[in-house]
């Protein structure tokens, strides 16, 4: 039987601890068994999933990668969704993949199956689903889908990004060789698990080594700084955000404290920092308190990551450094020329055995996604001196915030439907903490009132709270340009 390389890895360090936490450790050897079974409970009667959609609305840890494991082996494509999505955010992506099953923890289980009932989804509860006896389980070739992760663009609604196993695989052998990953390393897992930052860097590149990983249900500052000041951990890999928020950690510590956090830190062999831009004044901040040199990198969900400073070498602040293994990048000028050498931006483009396969159900957008097989980021890039720095983005449409990428315009989608609303731009604006935050400018209806926190309060049932707007300003009418198109850049000025 032909397996998946990352379970079939799995089997040659059965014994070692995958998973640790404090009340709790589980081995390869319980994830092996444990997918197994959950691949018979979801498998049914049937022999192979055939590349359904199955939703995976589970917390970071040992049950969420028995489930994506299970779900792979039973030949399912796993799509994680975000935890704290609205139930209106579920309903557009378990309707836009046709979701045919949905596995979730009892406590989320609660939450999702009115939803279920309602679009026909089965509902398999992870807790309850001990009791199957592994069976034969299909073989799944690399070139089948694996995941789906919904990201945002430029268009109002996510789209599902369909990644294959070939394409994970080399997402992960890329790292896993250039940050020289082995069965030694120890990680915490704090990121939200529908993003590839998680799943990918984190998660999957430590199980494919051999590794360890104590998982937090969140971000939890206090209980990491704890666990990296006693030397639990040897790598650590997080958004810029979280930077932010431990250098006020330990500025706000006292002395002794302060002493042991930061020799806790001085003696990881990694830290990593990506999903957004790592301002080089945080990046120096951080090695003036710590002596630690963060590596940037950076990646997209679509491609896993490409380009990034060196594991041996300068780590230059400000910079993304080089092409990561397998992975070849290319810089494209606005007039479409590819730009030959230093110091002229262009927009980066990708291509290598990672890149993507399509977006979900969207052949429209798929095909301009890429030009001559090479995809195109939307994002702006200069080489200097070796290395690639990140300039900006093409679009004024595409927020990120605290490492999530947002789509302004489905933020304004959800913001007309407030009736106090009649007009509204969304942009994202420099903030010291999350990168950019949300800023909302509206034109109310006629005698309408809106203040921040009641339009915030009113978001809750609607978007999911990162997507929440930090800023509002109430205008007489919006800047728009001679064509009647609002002019962001103007709007921005607003602020
Ligand atoms: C939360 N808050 C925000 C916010 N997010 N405010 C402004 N902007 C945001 N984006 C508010 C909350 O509403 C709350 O307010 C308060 O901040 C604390 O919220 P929290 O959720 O408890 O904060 P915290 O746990 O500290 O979360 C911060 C974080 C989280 C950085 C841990 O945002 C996160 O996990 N980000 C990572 C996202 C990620 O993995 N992206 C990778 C995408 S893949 P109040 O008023 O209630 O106190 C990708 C490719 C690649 O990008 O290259 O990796
Ligand atoms: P996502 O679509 O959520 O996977 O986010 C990918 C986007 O995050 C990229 O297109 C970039 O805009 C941004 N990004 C990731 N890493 C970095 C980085 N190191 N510096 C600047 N932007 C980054």
């Amino acid at each position: 039987m032909t397996e998946l390389p990352l379970i079939a890895r799995a089997r040659s360090h059965c014994s070692s601890i995958a998973f640790q936490s404090k009340a709790r450790s589980h081995t390869y050897q319980d994830l092996l068994d444990r997918s197994g079974t959950l691949a018979t409970a979801l498998l049914d009667d049937l022999d192979d999933l055939q590349e359904a959609r199955v939703a995976l609305l589970v917390p970071a840890g040992f049950e969420y990668v028995a489930a994506q494991w299970g779900i792979w082996r039973a030949g399912g494509i796993t799509m994680p969704i975000c935890l704290s999505a609205t139930e209106g955010e579920w309903e557009y992506t378990l309707t836009d993949s046709s979701s045919v099953i949905v596995v979730a923890t009892a406590a989320l289980a609660e939450k999702i199956s009115p939803l279920c009932r309602r679009l026909h989804a089965r509902l398999l509860v992870t807790d309850q689903a001990g009791i199957a006896t592994a069976k034969f389980l299909p073989t799944i070739t690399p070139e089948r889908s694996a995941m789906i992760l919904y990201t945002s663009g430029t268009t109002s609604k996510p789209k599902g990004v369909i990644t294959t196993h070939a394409n994970i695989q080399a997402q992960i052998e890329s790292l896993v060789s250039a940050w020289e990953w082995s069965a030694a390393d120890r990680i915490p897992l704090f990121l939200p698990m529908h993003h590839i930052h998680g799943i990918i860097n984190v998660a999957s590149c430590a199980l494919w080594s051999g590794a360890r990983i104590e998982a937090f249900e969140r971000f939890d500052l206090a209980a990491i700084l704890d666990r990296v000041s006693a030397d639990a951990y040897t790598l650590f890999m997080a958004v810029p955000t979280i930077y932010v928020k431990l250098i006020q950690a330990v500025e706000a510590a006292s002395p002794e404290e302060r002493a042991v956090i930061v020799s806790g830190f001085a003696r990881l062999r990694l830290m990593v920092s990506g999903s957004a831009a790592l301002p080089a004044s945080v990046h120096e901040r951080w090695t003036a308190l710590t002596g630690q040199k963060l590596l940037e990198r950076y990646g997209m969900t679509e491609i896993g990551m490409a380009i990034s400073n060196p594991y041996h070498g300068e780590r230059r602040p400000g910079a993304v450094g080089k092409p990561l293994p397998g992975v070849e990048v290319r810089l494209q000028a606005e007039s479409g020329a590819v730009v030959p050498g230093e110091d002229e931006p262009g927009e980066i483009q990708v291509r290598g055995p990672g890149v993507f396969r399509a977006y979900w159900n969207r052949p429209e957008i798929s095909g301009g996604a890429f030009d001559d097989g090479w995809f195109r980021t939307g994002d702006i890039a200069v080489l200097e001196a070796g290395y690639y720095r990140i300039m900006g983005r093409l679009s004024v449409d595409i927020i990120k915030s605290g490492g999530y990428k947002l789509s302004a315009l489905e933020i304004e989608a959800a913001l007309l439907e407030h009736p106090q609303i009649h007009e509204c731009a969304v942009i994202g604006v420099p903030d010291a903490t999350w990168g950019e935050a949300v800023a909302a400018a509206a034109v109310l209806a006629e005698g309408a009132t809106l203040d921040l926190a009641t339009l915030r309060d009113w978001c809750r049932e609607h978007l999911s709270y990162y997507k929440i707007p930090q800023r509002l300003i109430v205008l007489k009418e919006l800047p728009r340009n001679a064509m009647g198109k609002v002019t962001k850049t103007v709007l921005r000025t607003l602020f």
